[in-house]
């Protein structure tokens, strides 16, 4: 018998263009402007794009894969495995609902579990990182689609952002929240709520605090001590400063540092930093 082909498939908001442990592909979503579309693959120059559209006035909006950019990422596998951004901001993850119905219904016997994060960025990488660690261990299909919708109930995401423009632009926070975070040296801190949409939990006046108030937050939100992944936006220095501090009350902790891709760059903004932790109980 053929073995069975297992595959991890996520939208490009998980900041991911290769995975080492696992078979993957990621769905691109698109950076729109009126004078240029960024497809967010592997062979996107986020630098360029940021500084394109620190230059650019106009209007600028994204795009969510559609089923047939889904159908391409889970290719021919047996059983896919696919993570997408919140619903609650994005059509992702009901084109891949279709694409999964349309995939089951065209090819009997091959699965497709649709997973939404009600998050994005490191807290999808924290998602895709588990679902490797199931295909390691061997685990039944069925298994693993409980065991992971189990665990995305126990990661968390929050963020610090300096600029709240995009999103505003783009009806994804209020104008009135998106305005604190346009005054010079304030830091707006939030999180991931449940329903997988954006809550400000701080404003903070410089980004020192605002670290700070993300290792508070990371407290009381039940950090676990264990992996946390940090995304972000040309801020190597608040990324890596923040590391330092998580590692300084969690001496254990598996702190990783990466640089955000395209959506998460678009919406984020130059200086944003994206953290995905894991809580207790997972
Ligand atoms: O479908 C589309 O066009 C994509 C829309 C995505 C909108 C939101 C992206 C947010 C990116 C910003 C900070 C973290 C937000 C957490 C949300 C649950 C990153």
């Amino acid at each position: 018998m053929e073995a069975l082909k297992r595959k991890i498939v996520a939208d490009s908001s998980c900041d991911m263009t290769s995975f080492a442990e696992a078979d993957f592909a990621a769905a691109p979503l698109k950076i729109i402007t009126n004078v240029k579309e960024y497809v967010d693959d592997a062979g996107l120059d986020v630098a360029a794009m940021v500084s394109d559209l620190k230059e650019y006035n106009g209007r600028s909006s994204t795009s969510c894969p559609n089923t047939q950019d889904w159908l391409d990422a889970f290719g021919d596998a047996d059983e896919v495995f696919c993570v997408t951004i919140t619903s609650n901001l994005s059509g992702a993850y009901n084109a891949a609902v279709t694409a999964k119905e349309a995939y089951e219904a065209a090819h009997p016997g091959k699965k497709v579990c649709v997973l939404d994060s009600l998050s994005t960025g490191p807290e999808m990488v924290l998602i895709i990182e588990k679902l490797a660690e199931m295909f390691r261990e061997n685990m039944a299909y069925d298994a693993i689609c409980q065991k992971i919708s189990q665990y995305t109930k126990h990661t968390g995401l929050l963020f610090m952002l300096e600029s709240m423009t995009n999103l505003a632009n783009n009806g994804r926070v209020s104008p009135v929240v998106a305005k604190v975070a346009g005054l010079l040296g304030i830091r707006v801190v939030g999180k991931a709520s449940d329903v997988g949409t954006l809550e400000q939990l701080n404003k903070c006046r410089g980004e020192n605090r605002a670290l700070d108030a993300i290792v508070n937050h990371l407290k009381e939100l039940g950090f676990n001590g264990g992996k946390i992944r940090i995304g972000h936006c040309f801020n190597l220095k608040a990324a890596t400063t923040l590391k330092n501090r998580i590692l300084a009350t969690y001496e254990k902790a598996k702190v990783t540092i990466y640089e955000c891709r395209g959506l998460c760059s678009f919406y984020a903004e130059k200086g944003g930093l994206l953290v995905g932790f894991e809580k207790a109980g997972c």
